[in-house]
């Protein structure tokens, strides 16, 4: 394989910024490190014997899969030791990780999700890992939780690792979308899809449907309509998709576009929504809007809420960005 290497990229692109230190470049070489780990442990399968469930529940109230608990250690063992970060904060924690006292701090912040659609792993259909960096406040070694509470507007980078059919990282510091894949033999990512851009217009959906009963007006509006295909008010037929692995589901939208929804419904309301801001949102946001594309709960942009707390859910509309615009000109009506 000859090409552009995930460290060769990142150097580069790290050259180009005013006054980087490197740190960020290292930073992210861990995480690659981290995902190539995590992408292992899933491809093994059932022959690690680790693909069933716990008798925990994570802090969403879900069941955690041994391969939540697994994935979750890797993440951390690949980064706290590096210096690099002030704080980490996952999903699968109550509370952010406290980085052991005899390692050096450093200035980032990293929120993941590390087995988004874990629900998945059993049944062999693609899963992935999710990132979201930002900059602790100026200062602050030992963040609290409000120290992570930036609004997704402050990310320095957002990526995904995809395991599927291959394992593939995606990630955007703010300059555009980049894709590489990863070459086992070599041990490598390489840039593999340059600048990837989501066209503004599709006709092709992702909910799920079992939640219809429960949906809000302008939603139930705007899938009947799409439903209705060529005889209805789009003039054109539309095709659905759900995998319930976001990871994959944002990805396919980065390669040929669509409509990616998980909104509020009456059994949500309470909640706020099913998806949570810090670990999925926010950073599914940024790199969809990096590449062309829109993101919105219906009601507001989402990088622009200020988060309350590490574990708040949010409706969730991204993709195309003239379908989701379309959506959200039902929400205003
Ligand atoms: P998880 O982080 O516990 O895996 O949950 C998030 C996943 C998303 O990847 C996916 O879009 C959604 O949950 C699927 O939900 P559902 O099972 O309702 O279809
Ligand atoms: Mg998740």
């Amino acid at each position: 394989m000859t090409g552009i290497t995930i460290t060769q990229f990142i150097i580069e692109e790290q050259r180009q910024a005013k006054g980087a230190t490197g740190e960020f470049t290292l930073l992210l070489n861990d995480i690659v490190t981290a995902c190539k780990k995590i992408s292992l442990a899933v491809n093994k399968g059932a022959l690690l014997g680790t693909m069933g469930s716990l008798e925990s529940e994570n802090v969403q109230g879900e069941v955690q899969k041994q391969l939540d608990v697994i994935t979750n250690d890797i993440f951390i063992s690949s980064l706290e030791w590096s210096g690099h970060l002030a704080g980490m904060a996952s999903e699968e924690m109550e509370e952010p990780y406290e980085i052991p006292a005899r390692y050096p701090r450093g200035k980032y912040l990293i929120l993941f999700d590390p087995l988004d659609g874990s629900s998945n792993v059993n049944v062999n259909i693609s899963v992935g890992t999710i990132f979201s960096i930002l900059r602790a406040p100026e200062g602050v070694t030992h963040p609290k939780v409000e120290d992570f509470m930036q609004p997704g507007t402050q990310q320095v980078c957002a990526g995904y690792a995809l395991y599927g059919s291959s394992t593939m990282l995606v990630l955007t510091t703010g300059r555009g979308v980049n894709g590489f894949t990863l070459d086992r033999e070599v041990g490598e990512f390489y840039l593999t899809h340059p600048n990837m851009t989501i066209p503004a217009d599709t006709h092709e959906f992702a909910v799920n449907t079992s939640n219809q009963r429960h949906w809000e007006a302008p939603v139930q509006r705007y899938v009947e309509e799409c439903l209705k295909g060529k005889e209805g008010p789009r003039g054109r037929d539309f095709n659905m998709r759900w995998v319930a692995s976001m990871v994959a589901e944002v990805h396919r939208i980065l390669i040929r576009g669509g409509l990616f929804m998980y909104p509020l419904d009456s059994n949500l309301k309470e909640k706020g929504g099913k998806l949570r801001i810090m670990y999925e949102a926010n950073p599914m946001s940024m790199i969809v809007e990096q590449a062309g594309g829109a993101s919105s709960t219906g009601r507001e942009r989402i990088l622009d809420i200020q988060p309350s707390s590490l574990h708040q859910r949010v409706p969730v509309i991204l993709g195309s960005r003239n379908e989701v615009e379309r959506l959200v000109a039902y929400h205003k009506a």
